[in-house]
């Protein structure tokens, strides 16, 4: 029987997987220190990512874990540090301790937001993009990926680090018709994280086949992620915000991060 512990559930990644991720035979052990209604084939955990010993317990029997849990955005760097950073190594260590084989985290692009984007819609940038953060939020996502590749070369843990794009039910900026992963594209890409054999440690995309993306699929495609969904479709809703926002969103990969 297979158990996915899914931290930071009660967030809206958290909650557009646990509408798609439910299987005949699967348990989804949804963890958050916010309140979470139970559902058939779940099981609830309340508790912070940042308490290891919480952690540790969570872990138990489980075959992968889904790490969302943190802050989602900027903030100091007190509140980073104490739930990003600290949480993020409690989950790679209570999965070592646990015995468990794979986590696959939710990194950002904000990891590598200082990338600059090309100007050549021909030239997609790789999956493998040396860290470039632009906040202390993906300094936060820089060292997660870090505890993933130090957990894999290690402890033979396998570490699937996502580096999400604008995931939600629309993109709301110009931006955003580039950076979008669609939910039912989110859910599509974790499953491929957590059925492709050995993938070890890396990163990949987290984007979906927009037809303005400057992304590489490459890497979602070798861990057998298909996209099926375009922003392009929003493109007639979505207008300009002011020219720093969106020249930032076409300069940087972090976008509006970045000012
Ligand atoms: C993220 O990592 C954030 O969690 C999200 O709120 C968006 O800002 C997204 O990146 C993005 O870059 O659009």
């Amino acid at each position: 029987m297979e158990t996915v512990l899914i931290t930071g559930a009660a967030g809206g990644i958290g909650r557009m997987l646990r509408e798609r991720m439910p299987r005949e035979g699967r348990t989804l052990r949804l963890l958050d220190i916010a309140p979470i209604e139970p559902a058939p084939g779940t099981e609830v955990v309340t508790a912070s990512v940042a308490d290891l010993d919480a952690m540790v317990v969570a872990c138990a029997g489980v075959d992968a874990v889904v790490h969302l849990g943190g802050i989602s955005g900027e903030a100091d760097w007190a509140s980073i540090r104490d739930v990003n950073i600290e949480g993020t190594y409690a989950v790679f260590e209570a999965a070592r301790r646990a015995g468990v084989s794979r986590v696959v985290y939710a990194s950002s692009n904000h990891a590598v937001g200082f990338q600059v984007q090309p100007d050549d819609p021909d030239l997609e940038m790789p999956d493998d993009l040396a860290p470039r953060p632009d906040t202390f939020y993906g300094v936060s996502k820089v060292l997660g990926e870090a505890l993933g590749a130090l957990y894999h070369d290690r402890h033979g843990l396998d570490a699937v680090c996502l580096r999400i794009g604008t995931c939600a039910e629309m993109p709301y900026d110009l931006r955003g018709l580039s950076t979008w992963l669609s939910p039912d594209d989110c859910a599509r890409l974790v499953e491929a994280a957590l059925a492709c054999p050995e993938p070890g440690f890396r990163t990949v995309w987290g984007v979906s086949a927009n037809t303005r993306r400057v992304w590489s699929l490459d890497g979602g495609r070798a861990i057998g992620y298909a996209p099926e969904d375009d922003a392009e479709v929003f493109a007639g809703r979505i207008g300009p915000r002011d020219e720093a926002h969106d020249e930032a969103g076409r300069r940087y990969v972090g976008g509006a991060f970045t000012l």
